[in-house]
């Protein structure tokens, strides 16, 4: 067998385990969304369950009714057609019954979007502004911001030509030079911007993105409840290096977090540090 097709069949094998619900290790080959680690991204996830089985069972019935119609009344054992017009009955079934499951569908989809929408109150905010191609996170309570680019590892092994090979780094474009990093417990309102052209900042596991427009201020929120790091993209097509500029986000408990802060602020003290050159640039 060519590796190219021993590659094809591992991945197939590996799907079909996945979605035999066989183990985590294949999570990587995965159809579904995931759950996430947030109240918002749970919801998302049902809703989109709820609403993918409603999508089966409507399947189930339309084409059992058709199949067993053209199983039942066919030619060959003499069936004849059925021949009326304007029955109130059925128009009135056929605009009941998708009228009901669109309701149905509706109501936990308008709760979950509300909930999503919902940045008020928060614990702190942090802004955050797209750059061609890195983002910038400024924390305006702690006085820190900085930047966050592709890491360098991954930098080198992209480049054309290159002599290190992709598969040999750990989180391949997945991975930036500075973290943004949160407190979990708290409600974390975001406010998303950019600098010269749309991007979008993504991180799968919060269970949504939103859109970084220049001259807009784009709202956001979520709140971690356990430690963790979270990876994330670009998610919006921005120019040539789209693909290169990664999202991390690590929650850290609040001792950890805290001690972040004070490092962060004892770099920016001293001047010489390119954190304080930002925070001047910033202020
Ligand atoms: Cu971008």
């Amino acid at each position: 067998m060519s590796h190219k097709k021993s590659v094809w069949l591992q991945r197939a094998l590996l799907g079909g385990a996945m979605l035999l619900g066989a183990g985590s290790a294949a999570a990587e080959y995965g159809l579904n969304m995931t759950p996430g680690v947030t109240n918002v991204s749970g919801e998302v996830y049902h809703l989109h369950m709820l609403i993918f089985y409603i999508c089966c069972a409507i399947a189930v019935v339309v084409f059992g009714a058709m199949f067993y119609s053209i199983w039942k009344h066919r030619k060959s054992v003499g069936a004849e057609a059925a021949n009326f017009h304007e029955s109130t009955t059925v128009e009135i079934i056929w605009t009941v019954i998708p009228f009901a499951i669109l309701i149905s569908m509706a109501i936990p989809a308008t709760k979950a979007l509300i909930n999503l929408e919902d940045a008020s109150d928060p614990d702190m905010t942090v802004k955050i502004t797209g750059y061609q191609w890195k983002w910038h996170y400024a924390y305006p309570e702690e006085q820190i911001a900085f930047f966050s680019s592709l890491d360098a590892k991954s930098n080198e092994a992209r480049q054309l030509g290159s002599s290190v090979d992709p598969a040999s780094v750990e989180d391949y474009l997945l991975n930036v030079d500075n973290r943004l990093v949160l407190p979990v417990g708290k409600k974390v309102r975001f406010l998303i911007t950019s600098n010269d052209v749309i991007h979008s900042w993504w991180v799968r596991d919060l269970g949504w993105k939103k859109d970084a427009i220049p001259g807009f201020i784009n709202e956001a929120w979520t709140r971690v409840e356990e430690p963790g790091v979270y990876r994330g993209q670009c998610a919006e097509l921005c120019g040539k290096d789209h693909g290169f500029m990664p999202i991390v986000v690590e929650f850290k408990a609040q001792a950890d977090y805290d001690a972040w802060v004070a490092a962060q602020k004892a770099q920016a003290g001293n001047s010489k540090s390119p954190v304080a050159t930002v925070v001047a640039a910033v202020n």
